[in-house]
């Protein structure tokens, strides 16, 4: 099992904010109930500032994990029109990087430091971008549905508390909706196309159905976070809202293809309104996620050799270094 389902959530917050100051403590919590914006110099409690960066950080890592298994494509798309606009599809992600390290930043974290602890794996990412994207297709079905899911979480959580965090979503949840739109067209003329390009659209939706439910979290039960991001309004829904929504609104337009999901059980309940499913295997999420997924090798290696080749451009910029400064700068 994932997290510590034994402990009892009020008694864990108490806990948690054991130490902070109860009157500031009070007045923070109810500029939160009336979902006032908090700003990187207001007055929060430790743990809404340690969670703020874990959460940011593992986002804007995503981001630039997640330019990979799309950007293998960008030489050998089908075309020059797709090629274009998968690299102003994977720029943006890039950019949607440097957003979500700003917004950290603001916290107390150097970006320089949040690189480090990715590079070592201190650090986590999403799970979804340690699995390979051996087609075309598969990168056609990441632009869909995992930028959908990536919306969803996002359009959600842009409503939340922390000013520069929500300022990014917002931002970012624009380019996200056209990235949705070029692969929904890119999985549409795959499924409308010839017998080879629909069995391999079907084969890429098969490999990453599995992941893109892991991609919401762990269910609530056992969501170690999500008690004390919800009652301070960073996240705004829980995993398994998420993961409903998603269902919601993608499932029938896959099946509308005329494709099929690999999962025998998946069917909505007409009574509850929910979607019923095999459950994940959360053993194979937990390995990912620690860093022994397929490919969790492969894109760290690539992000050190960036580090590394890109440093000294960070030094000479930074003007760390007196011998990379030019005699004009
Ligand atoms: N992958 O207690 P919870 C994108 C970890 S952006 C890896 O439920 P929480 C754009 C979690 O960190 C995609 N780890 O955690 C794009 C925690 O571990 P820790 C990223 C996961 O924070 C598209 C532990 O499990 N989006 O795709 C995952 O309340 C296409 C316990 O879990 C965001 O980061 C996971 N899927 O909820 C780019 C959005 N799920 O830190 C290129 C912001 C859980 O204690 C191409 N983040 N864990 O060691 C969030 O909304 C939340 O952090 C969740 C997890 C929902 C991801």
């Amino acid at each position: 099992m994932y997290g510590n389902a034994d402990i009892d959530p009020n008694l864990k917050i108490h806990s948690i904010v054991a130490d902070e100051d109860p009157i500031k403590l009070a007045a923070f919590e109810a500029r939160i109930a009336a979902a006032d914006k908090i700003e990187p110099r207001d007055w929060m409690p430790k743990e809404y500032r340690r969670q703020l960066i874990r959460m940011i950080e593992q986002h804007a890592h995503s981001e630039i994990i997640g330019a990979l298994p799309e950007g293998t494509w960008i030489t050998r798309a089908p075309g020059f029109r797709r090629k274009l606009a998968l690299m102003a599809k994977v720029q943006d992600e890039v950019g949607h990087a440097q957003l979500l390290y700003s917004a950290a930043e603001t916290l107390g974290k150097t970006r320089e430091a949040m690189i480090n602890d990715l590079i070592s794996g201190k650090s986590k990412y999403s799970n979804i971008f340690n699995y390979p994207a051996p087609t075309w297709a598969d990168s056609a079905v990441i632009a869909w549905l995992v930028d959908a899911g990536a919306i969803i979480n996002q359009t959600t959580n842009a409503k939340g508390s922390y000013g520069p965090y929500v300022r990014a979503l917002e931002r970012i949840c624009y380019e996200e909706s056209f990235h949705l739109k070029y692969g929904h067209d890119n999985v549409v003329h795959l499924a409308t196309g010839t017998a080879v390009q629909r069995i391999s659209v079907q084969k890429a939706i098969n490999r990453w159905w599995p992941p893109l439910m892991h991609f919401f979290g762990p269910p609530d039960s056992i969501s170690e976070h999500s008690v004390i991001l919800m009652r301070w309004k960073v996240k705004m829904a829980s995993n398994e809202d998420m993961r409903q929504q998603f269902m919601d609104m993608y499932v029938p337009k896959i099946w509308d293809l005329g494709l099929t999901l690999p999962d025998p059980k998946l069917s909505k309940n007409k009574e509850t309104g929910l979607w019923e499913y095999t459950e994940p295997d959360w053993a194979e999420f937990k390995r990912v996620i620690n860093g022994d997924g397929p490919c969790n090798k492969e894109r760290l290696a690539v992000r050190k050799m960036a580090e590394e080749k890109g440093r000294w451009v960070r030094h000479a910029l930074l003007r760390k270094d007196a011998e990379y400064v030019t005699p004009l700068a």
